[in-house]
């Protein structure tokens, strides 16, 4: 009996011995066949697909980054956990790709990962959302959204809307509807709401629910939130939501309940992306306001590569330009033009 196990055991040795020769040699010759066909071989993490702004964001990655643009991308989703991200990085290092792109999932937790990527002598560079490491040579290069900015667009719209309300000396009571905690994105729109906050004394967060930038989670925080506070909806006159997935989420759990959001006299809804179907209920009036975070940074890595393959330095940071909406700003042109 033993025997027959000790076989196994010697057979299944040789076999894993020689799987992960077979992958070695496929994944080495992946990087032998772009260096016949003189591509730069680009490994990307990307965080998830737990978006409509992600998915428009691998899009953007994937038309840019792609054989006709002289690239060979090998995408990696890690569907939301770092552990994942950690592994795509260790496997493209192995794989000795020539750039590493890195859309982390939350700041921290880089610095080792990253010291190995540049241990192997690979440029990384940082898309979307920061790392927060304590020597930022292990980075290249950073592009993406100023995050703080966007939050200060919401309250500001909002203080001017309240006003405009004649609301600037009744209590706002606010429903912070919160992305992944830990992400730049999440860290910066919740501190421009909190420091609005301590700047409106008339202005309070009620409660903070967490939807992971999901619509899923949203819906179910809602569904929650609702049932656990009877009543207290009615009291609610704000709701901030940290993007538009969550925002559909939270709207599906108000509507089931009969509660009316957006115009004159519902809830006034705050959310960030400015997807396209944001944009449309923004248009119909049943979101007041859609501040715009551009996913579309494919073009944007592809000239920073190309930069650097000239010998350039890019800038440490590259800042990209957003706007808003409001039923007033919106138009069925800006809208058709919207391709995600
Ligand atoms: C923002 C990005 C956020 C989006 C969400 O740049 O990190 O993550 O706002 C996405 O839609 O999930």
């Amino acid at each position: 009996m033993k025997k027959s196990i000790f076989k196994r055991c010697i057979l299944r040795g040789i076999a894993l011995a020689l799987g992960l020769a077979l992958m070695l040699l496929c994944s080495c010759s992946s990087v032998t066949e772009s260096e016949e066909k003189d591509l730069i071989v680009v490994g990307f993490s990307q965080v998830g697909s737990e978006s409509s702004w992600r998915v428009a964001n691998s899009e953007s990655m994937k038309q840019a980054l792609c054989e006709k643009e002289g690239v060979e991308l090998i995408f990696d989703d890690a569907k939301q956990k770092q552990e994942n991200q950690y592994k795509a990085i260790r496997n493209f290092i192995q794989q000795q790709v020539d750039y590493i792109v890195l859309a982390p999932i939350t700041e921290t937790g880089w610095d080792d990962v990253l010291a190995e990527a540049k241990e192997a002598g690979i440029p990384v560079i940082i898309v979307d959302r920061q790392v927060d490491v304590e020597d930022d040579s292990l980075y290249t290069t950073w592009v993406g959204s100023d995050f703080l900015q966007e939050g200060k667009t919401a309250t500001q719209w909002l203080k001017q809307e309240l006003t405009d309300r004649g609301m600037n000396e009744e209590q706002v009571n606010i429903l912070h509807v919160r992305g992944t905690d830990g992400a730049t994105s999440q860290i910066f729109r919740t501190k421009a709401l909190q420091d609005a906050v301590k700047e409106n004394n008339n202005w309070s967060i009620v409660s903070v629910l967490d939807g992971e930038y999901t619509e899923a989670l949203a819906y179910e925080a809602t569904k929650s939130f609702l049932s656990n506070n009877p009543g207290a909806i009615e009291g609610i006159d704000v709701i901030y939501s940290e993007n538009d997935n969550m925002t559909f989420g939270v709207l599906r759990a108000l509507e089931e309940e009969g509660i009316k959001c957006g115009g004159e006299e519902g809830i006034i809804i705050i959310s960030f992306d400015a997807v396209k179907s944001a944009l449309e209920r923004c248009y119909d009036g049943e979101i007041s306001l859609c501040v715009e975070c551009n996913p579309l940074h494919g073009p944007r890595v592809a000239n920073l590569i190309r930069s650097l393959e000239s010998g350039n330095k890019p800038r440490k940071k590259s800042y990209v330009n957003e706007t808003y909406f409001t039923a007033e700003t919106l138009s069925e042109e800006i809208i058709e033009e919207r391709t995600y």
